[in-house]
């Protein structure tokens, strides 16, 4: 069972690195429970798509941990409602602590597969998010492919700056390889690369896109 917490981090405005699914926390914490923080409830367009609800660099890393997590699609994973309410919103060095002490049946390391969400956007407000990310995992001695982690992001820009920082291993989503819509006119996006979504094949990546960028080298996510 997929517990509602989801290694993908957001910043606050401490840029702490948290996890959360998306920057907007209204379907995926109690927020709109918090009648204190009615008024930070708003409207605003991220990669092209106008979003209403909270968003996580408008608040504290202290406000955040006065909500709970909540199953993002309980339609879809209704066993995992069960969970909603007694969570936190964990930093991501609280998930790296978790897989680093813990231990799957046959003996090997968990690793982390955290997913930066709309890169180029938070670059836009002052709050880059790869330098943080960077700084965790090797703070936390995640420094090459041989460590357990993939970082994944739709954004080819996010990538190929990651690329040129850790040596971790790096993927684009394999769901930005599959025919879906396109969210967004950014041709930094690869939703919205045709011959990328057209195909599989590596010698379709845009031009630019380092070689060590590896479809191969790990396995993305889908999208949901
Ligand atoms: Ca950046």
């Amino acid at each position: 069972m997929r517990r509602p917490h989801r290694a993908r981090p957001g910043l606050d405005q401490g840029r702490r690195a948290g996890a959360r699914h998306e920057n907007e926390i209204g379907g995926t914490t109690d927020v709109a429970a918090h009648t204190e923080l009615t008024s930070r409830r708003t409207t605003k367009v991220v990669d092209g798509t106008s979003v209403t609800g909270w968003f996580t660099e408008d608040f504290t890393w202290a406000e955040l941990q006065t909500l709970r997590a909540r199953e993002r699609l309980p339609a879809v994973r209704p066993a995992n409602t069960a969970f909603d309410g007694p969570y936190e919103i964990p930093s991501l060095q609280q998930v790296i602590d978790l897989a680093k002490r813990s231990r799957p049946c046959d003996g090997d390391k968990v690793g982390i597969y955290p997913e930066t969400k709309h890169p180029s956007y938070f670059d836009g407000i002052g709050l880059s998010r790869e330098e943080p990310l960077v700084r965790t995992l090797q703070r936390n001695g995640y420094r090459d492919e041989r460590h357990p982690v993939i970082v994944q992001s739709f954004e080819v820009g996010n990538l190929k700056q990651l690329d040129r920082m850790t040596d971790v291993r790096l993927v684009p989503p394999t769901s930005a390889w599959a025919p879906i819509p396109t969210r967004s006119d950014d041709p930094n996006c690869l939703c919205s690369c045709a011959h990328l979504r057209a195909s599989k094949d590596r010698s379709g990546l845009p031009p630019g896109i380092p070689a060590s960028l590896p479809t191969d080298r790990g396995e993305g996510g889908k999208k949901r």
